[in-house]
């Protein structure tokens, strides 16, 4: 049995998903939190921040080629971000699901972009892309560490 939930838990991932300031200026922090957390996945770190530009050039270090990533920094330094880490099975692929498409045009119906968005550069959340680069956030967003503890609801979320 201990081996059998040693297993399940050594399954387990983290994401990184960032509220961008869109989404906490249109007051969408809760219904968002809601789908993550109704889901089954488990929270594990949360705090309202607000980064200045060399933070968030470094969290978007990979696009600093793309045409719109001073954009980008502008809108991320804009107003306050919810900075989390989830955890779950699958939680990274699964979370990208329920963010839906990056361009909210292309995002379906049903996901948060999908539902409470318009424009690619007003897209009101970030999650992680993959395991390695939510490991990468996480240390990034929480240098100071994130909660241990495990939801009393987990066996009646996993089998
Ligand atoms: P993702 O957020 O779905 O992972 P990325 O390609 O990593 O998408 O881009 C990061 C963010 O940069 C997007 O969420 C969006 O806010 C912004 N972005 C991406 N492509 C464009 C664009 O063509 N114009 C304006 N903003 C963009
Ligand atoms: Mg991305």
């Amino acid at each position: 049995e201990f081996l059998y939930h040693f297993a399940a838990l050594a399954k387990m991932e983290q994401t990184f998903i960032m509220i961008k300031p869109d989404g906490v200026q249109r007051n969408l922090v809760g219904e968002i939190i809601g789908r993550f957390e109704k889901k089954g996945f488990t929270l594990k770190g949360l705090k309202l921040i607000t980064v200045d530009s060399d933070f968030a050039e470094r969290h978007y270090a990979d696009l600093s080629a793309k045409p719109f990533f001073n954009g980008l920094v502008e809108y991320i330094v804009s107003g306050p971000v919810v900075a989390m880490v989830w955890e779950g099975k699958n939680v990274v692929a699964t979370g990208r699901k329920i963010i839906g498409a990056t361009n909210p045009a292309e995002s379906a119906p049903g996901t948060i972009r999908g539902d409470y968005a318009v424009d690619i550069g007003r897209n009101v959340i970030h999650g992680s892309d993959a395991v390695e680069s939510a490991r990468k956030e996480i240390a990034l967003w929480f240098p100071e560490g994130i909660a241990e503890w495990r939801s009393s609801a987990h066996h009646w979320i996993y089998e």
